[in-house]
């Protein structure tokens, strides 16, 4: 489906593996995870940990596992975890939060998805018999439903604050979080080190075909490989996996850069179509996110017309559309994906005259 066919904006969910991927599960050296006997995932893990800056890593299969596997190690049952209100663990992973995880989700408003460290304060309440005991508080860096948004390392270390003063640990969701090393050339340790543990994805703008890994201190990812295996995702030969990641880990960093560029020029190109609106400032890594409330045509009517024109987006509210740069995407896409959205805009606009 992906570029061949159509422009496929949707996701960095889409890439597919490079060939040097391929060739390195073809010949990755594997054994049974579960007893820790694949030397390629333990490679793996050990990177991860080191790149972070931090004693251990799990390998496992989504984003959405690893959220749920830190949730539950980082707290008890019953216990309260606070979030931002636009985050994908409170919006997108099924409530597991609550459903698996039995906690109380606490939603906080942000700027662009940095918590206000004051908001934090105030959300811990002082001890008292009625309420659930906060253990927790979550970030997401870059955050998603603010359209990519970096989360810098002192806004992390603002709430980071707050978190010791009262005993609580910080998680970060860090799905994307070379992404917003990335933009801000920076080293992605500077992130990591603010927070007591994270994750990130190998399956986005990292292109890898499976997996995400959760890092943080030797207990807590001890306490993790079990949760993993409850939640059923202790895998074996889980070589192949780590293989890719190894070579994500290696050389698909630095060439985010190239998404980020064809953001800037995407959005800046769709912020010329007359009854589109798009906030140029937010476009900060590999993500655009635009209104058409000025086209006046319903969201699916619009994203089928672009599906005509050759290109895939998705919506992420009433008429906001999302589209995402990943490798796989070039120059001549960006141009594509310009003329389709400035043909459906003079379509759909000439039609409500
Ligand atoms: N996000 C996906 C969709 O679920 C919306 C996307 O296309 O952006 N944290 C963040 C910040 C994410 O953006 C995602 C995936 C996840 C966690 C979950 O990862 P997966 O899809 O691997 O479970």
């Amino acid at each position: 489906m992906q570029t061949r066919e159509f422009v496929d904006l949707r996701s960095d969910t889409v890439t597919l593996p490079t060939e040097e991927m391929l060739e390195a599960i073809r010949h990755a050296e594997l054994g049974d995870d579960v007893f820790r006997e694949d030397p390629t995932v333990n490679r793996l893990e050990e990177m991860a940990a080191a790149k972070m800056g931090k004693e251990a890593a799990l390998l496992v299969t989504s984003g959405t596992q690893a959220n749920l596997v830190s949730l539950m190690s980082n707290t008890e049952r019953g216990e309260l975890v606070i979030l931002e209100s636009e985050s994908h663990m409170y919006w997108y992973e099924v409530g597991g939060i609550s459903a698996i995880a039995g906690l109380l989700p606490w939603p906080l408003k942000s700027q662009q998805g940095a918590l206000d460290p004051l908001d934090v304060e105030a959300a811990i309440r002082p001890k008292n018999i009625h309420f659930p005991e906060p253990a927790l508080i979550c970030v997401e860096n870059t955050h998603n439903r603010h359209g990519g948004a970096v989360i810098k390392p002192e806004q992390l270390r603002a709430v980071s604050e707050v978190a010791k003063a009262h005993g609580l640990r910080l998680y970060m969701d860090g799905a994307r979080v070379f992404n917003a090393a990335v933009a801000l050339k920076t080293d992605v340790r500077e992130f990591a080190r603010h927070v007591d543990n994270l994750m990130f994805c190998l399956s986005k703008g990292l292109s890898c075909p499976v997996g995400s890994v959760v890092v943080g201190t030797q207990a807590f990812i001890e306490k993790a490989r079990k949760i993993r295996k409850v939640l059923g995702g202790g895998m074996r030969q889980a070589g192949i996996i780590a293989a890719p990641g190894i070579v994500a880990l290696e050389k698909m960093v630095g060439r985010l850069e190239e998404d980020h560029r064809n953001a800037k020029r995407l959005a800046e190109g769709i912020a010329r179509i007359e009854g589109i609106a798009v906030d140029l400032e937010r476009v900060q890594t590999n993500m655009v996110l635009f209104d058409i409330s000025g086209l006046g045509v319903a969201d699916e009517l619009f994203l089928s017309r672009l599906k005509e024109n050759g290109v895939l987006a998705l919506t992420n509210a009433k008429h906001k559309v999302r589209m995402v740069t990943h490798r796989g995407i070039e120059g001549e896409h960006i141009e594509k994906a310009i003329a389709a959205v400035a043909n459906v805009a003079d379509e759909v606009r000439f039609k409500a005259k």
